[in-house]
């Protein structure tokens, strides 16, 4: 129809999609029209031919060039997505954009420089190193309040900066403002993304260009910060005869672009006692809170201080995800291409069926532990876990099934107990949004071993909050509208599914 309506850009690890979305007596209406993959990159390697990686994914081995994300594909995509959004939706008025987060484009005069690195690139092990030879773990949390995690932007730049690109750069954007950017013509950095960098201050969220001095990162490659609701700017020209819009009628809205800040931000919480996991490629398992715990403890327990939508803070760990089963399944199905193996089948449903019913007692093991970040051979790195243990690993494909989802379990159960240690808050419930809340399976062994109830859904947790942010900013539904009257938005318009424990 030609009501108003906004699309939201919704970029996964594995893939993207355009939705759009519009509201209707209190209820908001999501229809995908487009979707899309998201398929990395590994180039060759640089240094030495003789080396020349035989695996797809050769981030394991030393010397390859690297794992990038395929940014013009991805670009390419979105704008035929909006030009569907507006067929779809004459009335398009606004558009929001969200990624995963930490990773960037450095530019030049507006012009990109090489092409983006992969989170899951190897490189960044040799940033920590530099980092922490100028400012070390405990000084890095005081400030920024992060989690460790290799890939921090601000460990990205030091392998940037050794390799000297940096010096070249005077402009860096997160993925989802470089996107903006070509849309648009504005370079802003919009502030939850901004708040995984680990170049933001906790304590002010404003940029730390006291850090950044000291790292050897001019201040000046960074953007102006937006905040979710503000307004970026309307199409370029060029973009709006390109996807057949009316160039002032179509603006760019920022939203939570981290996609977890979009995805909380649509978690359906009726009381603040409650946990929640945004479950897709990673987990994201924490509570939202109103001021960051930046105790000794917290850092010990390797918990965030993420920024969220309207000033919220996103406290949680990354644990490892259903990027554990993806990756199995992968590699099962490389396994079963090879000549001479016989296939044990490779299809996710049924493997997860058959993990439903298997009665041995599978490990459990550390899903958080660092080995399984990089792309690879899980089933493999599993099975070395249990070794060096001395634990007996899986057996067949349903078994190591059945432990993945096991151990993610759980690590919730782990998680859901330290954070309310650590804050002091309750988690009588846990809402699981995202793709992981369709997985019966892991719904119900969440339930039990949180000894939780588990209210699931909606899995377009991400899509739903980028639009609701934009809706708001539109004046769709009111401007006054707090986070909560948005979460009563999202109860009205998509159900749930209750796992007793
Ligand atoms: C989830 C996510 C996590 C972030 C990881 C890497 O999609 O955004 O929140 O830690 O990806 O960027």
């Amino acid at each position: 129809g030609g009501g108003p309506a906004l699309a939201a850009v919704d970029l996964g690890a594995t893939s993207g999609r355009v939705v759009v979305g519009r509201l209707e007596s209190g209820r908001l209406t999501m229809e995908q029209v487009a979707r899309f993959p998201n398929t990395p990159v590994q180039f060759t390697e640089r240094r030495s031919t003789e080396r020349r990686s035989t695996e797809g994914h050769g981030t394991e081995g030393e010397g390859t060039e690297g794992l990038h994300w395929n940014i013009q594909a991805l670009y390419g995509a979105v704008e035929e997505g909006l030009g569907a959004a507006l067929r779809s939706a004459p009335g398009l008025c606004s558009v929001g954009i969200d990624s995963w987060a930490v990773d960037y484009a450095l530019l030049r005069g507006g012009r990109m420089l090489g092409v983006p690195y992969h989170y899951r690139d190897a490189r960044s092990a040799r940033g920590v190193e530099l980092v922490h030879a100028v400012a070390d773990g405990a000084e890095l949390f005081a400030r920024n309040g992060l989690q460790h995690l290799d890939f921090n932007t601000v460990f990205q730049l030091a392998a940037e900066r050794e390799s000297g690109f940096l010096d070249l750069a005077d402009r860096l954007l997160l993925l989802p403002d470089l996107l903006a950017y070509w849309l648009t013509g504005w370079a802003r950095t919009e502030a939850t993304n901004a708040s995984t960098t680990g170049l933001l201050s906790v304590a002010d969220r404003t940029w730390d260009t006291e850090l950044m001095e000291r790292l050897g990162y001019p201040p000046g490659l960074f953007a102006d910060l937006v905040d979710p609701g503000e307004r970026i700017g309307p199409l370029t020209a060029g973009v709006a005869g390109r996807i057949g819009a009316d160039r002032d009628r179509v603006q760019v809205t920022a939203v939570g672009s981290h996609d977890t800040a979009s995805a909380v931000a649509a978690v359906p919480f009726e009381t603040p006692d409650a946990a929640y996991i945004s479950s897709g490629t990673w987990s994201l398992v924490g509570l939202e809170l109103d001021a960051p715990v930046l105790t000794a403890q917290a850092r010990a327990a390797n918990f965030t201080n993420e920024g969220g939508v309207d000033g919220r803070v996103r406290f949680l760990r990354n644990v490892s995800g259903l990027w554990l089963l993806s990756e199995s399944v992968r590699t099962w199905r490389d396994a079963d291409r090879r000549p001479g193996t016989d296939g044990g089948g490779a299809d996710l449903q049924e493997l997860l069926d058959e993990a439903e019913k298997v009665e041995r007692e599978v490990p459990v093991f550390d899903a958080a532990d660092e080995r399984f970040v990089p792309p690879g051979d899980m089933p493999a790195r599993i099975r070395d876990w249990c070794e060096e243990r001395g634990v007996r690993p899986p057996g067949s494909r349903a078994e190591v099934v059945r432990s993945i989802l096991e151990s993610l379990a759980a690590a919730y159960a782990r998680t859901i107990d330290t954070a309310e240690e650590l804050s002091g808050r309750k988690a009588r419930t846990v809402h699981v949004v995202g793709g992981g809340s369709q997985n019966a399976l892991l719904c119900r062994l969440t339930a039990r071993r949180t000894g939780r109830r588990v209210v699931a859904g909606p899995v377009e947790a991400t899509a739903i909050g980028n639009l609701l942010v934009q809706a708001r900013a539109a004046g769709l539904v009111s401007p006054e509208a707090t986070l909560e009257d948005l979460r009563t938005i999202v109860r009205a318009s998509f159900p749930v599914t209750v796992y007793e424990p």
